[in-house]
């Protein structure tokens, strides 16, 4: 006899989200052994356990991976917001000191602990809705101390809850007041000093590729300088215009490039080339009234894969749920439910380097999963500000 599970989940079905699709198995089984996954498959193979739970017929899924968000910051942009609605626009904003800057203020002023205060609530949203493992980047600092401080407070929301964390680096997403007219130098203080100093606080590094962030040439020194540190990079790309952002974080071996609307057929390639996800942020799409789509056909027909994330973050995306943006992900962009289903797992999980360790049931990967109340899977893109979470599980607990 082999020895006994910890735990299996019987009575269930599966999409596993092996292969290409859904992977999915009726009559389904997953067992634990400690934090990793033993099994999954037919019930009828399943091993014995220690402690067995019927899931009455319930879908399982890997646990939701939210790839890509801003949780930790200070204050909010509600009156930005109503601005916006009187007819400035994103970028007006931004160049007159609003924006991105109007966080970094609040942000710096805050201490870790009321930075991790303040981001409870939204990352206690994404697990009610069955997130295992979320991405958060930093980027509202702007100083050495002040990024350190936001990844540390990251970091430590791994200890406040049951959840993973992985952190990236995105000290250049805005020029700093103090560095107003002298972003080169500003980028040298990137490169030099805080890319070095951040070994072991950061998984990654970002930037925010755009008109009103760096440009490709200061972009191209933070990516290699992040490379050169041993860090993977990722790459805000083509959101607003097409300065083919998506084209040289490939070259850097970029993990994803992300929103993409106004990428173009070259960036694609280069994506493809060099097995960079594209990460699509319906959420920033619909809060900046965005009204050109990613190019989805192109990067379906290069077999880039696609994760969704919610962006979330206090200037163009104000979201915390990650089911909202897979919703979104098929009526905006017309993925098919297979598609968002793997952009919130897999290929979530490959976003961040994770696809060894999370986002599919297959022995091996860490026993992160999603019990959800739905009879069709169809029914967790479908619903509008629906939560049918039944019950979550990280690392088997
Ligand atoms: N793109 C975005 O959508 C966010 N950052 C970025 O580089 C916006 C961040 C903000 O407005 O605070
Ligand atoms: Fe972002």
């Amino acid at each position: 006899m082999a020895t006994p599970a910890d735990k299996l989940w019987r009575n269930a079905r599966l999409a596993t989200m092996t292969g290409d699709g859904l992977g999915l198995v009726e009559h389904g089984a997953v067992a634990a052994a400690g934090d990793t996954i033993a099994y999954a498959g037919p019930e009828s193979d399943a091993p014995d356990a220690i402690e067995i739970i019927d899931c009455e017929g319930r879908w399982i899924t890997p646990g939701l991976i939210d790839c890509h968000t801003h949780l930790v910051h200070a204050g909010n942009r509600a009156r930005e917001f109503e601005a916006r609605l009187e007819g400035a626009t994103y970028e007006e904003i931004a160049r007159a000191g609003g924006g991105i800057l109007s966080t970094v203020t609040a942000t710096r002023a805050a201490s870790e602990d009321e930075l991790i205060a303040s981001a409870l609530p939204r990352l206690d949203q994404l697990i009610a809705e069955g997130v295992t493992t979320v991405e958060i980047k930093s980027g509202y600092g702007l100083t050495l101390d002040d990024e350190l401080k936001m990844l540390r407070a990251a970091r430590r929301l791994a200890a406040e809850r049951r959840i993973r964390v992985r952190t990236t680096l995105l000290a250049a997403h805005a020029v700093p007041p103090e560095y107003k007219g002298d972003a080169d130098g500003y980028v040298d203080l990137v490169c030099e000093h805080i890319i070095p100093a951040v070994a072991g606080l950061a998984d990654a590094v970002d930037a925010f590729c755009e008109g009103i962030g760096f440009t490709p040439e200061q972009t191209g020194r933070v990516l290699a300088a992040a490379v050169a540190h041993g860090l993977p990079v990722k790459l805000h790309a083509e959101q607003l215009s097409n300065l083919h952002g998506a084209a040289l974080a490939a070259r850097h071996g970029a993990l994803s490039a992300d929103h993409l609307e106004h990428l173009d057929d070259a960036g694609i390639a280069a994506m493809a080339a060099s097995g960079t996800v594209a990460t699509l942020l319906p959420g920033a799409f619909y809060f900046t009234r965005e009204e050109r789509r990613p190019p989805i056909a192109a990067l379906r027909a290069a077999g880039v894969p696609i994760a969704l994330a919610t962006d979330c973050n206090p200037g163009t995306s104000p979201m915390a749920s990650i089911l909202l943006a897979a919703n979104m992900g098929a009526t905006f962009f017309r993925l098919t439910v297979a598609e968002c289903l793997r952009g919130i797992t897999v290929n979530a999980a490959r976003a961040l380097g994770l696809q060894d360790r999370t986002g599919m049931l297959e022995p091996g990967k860490a026993a992160d999963l999603a019990i959800w109340n739905v009879t069709d899977l169809a029914e967790l893109v479908y619903r509008i500000g629906a939560n049918p979470l039944h019950a979550r599980i990280h690392a088997g607990q």
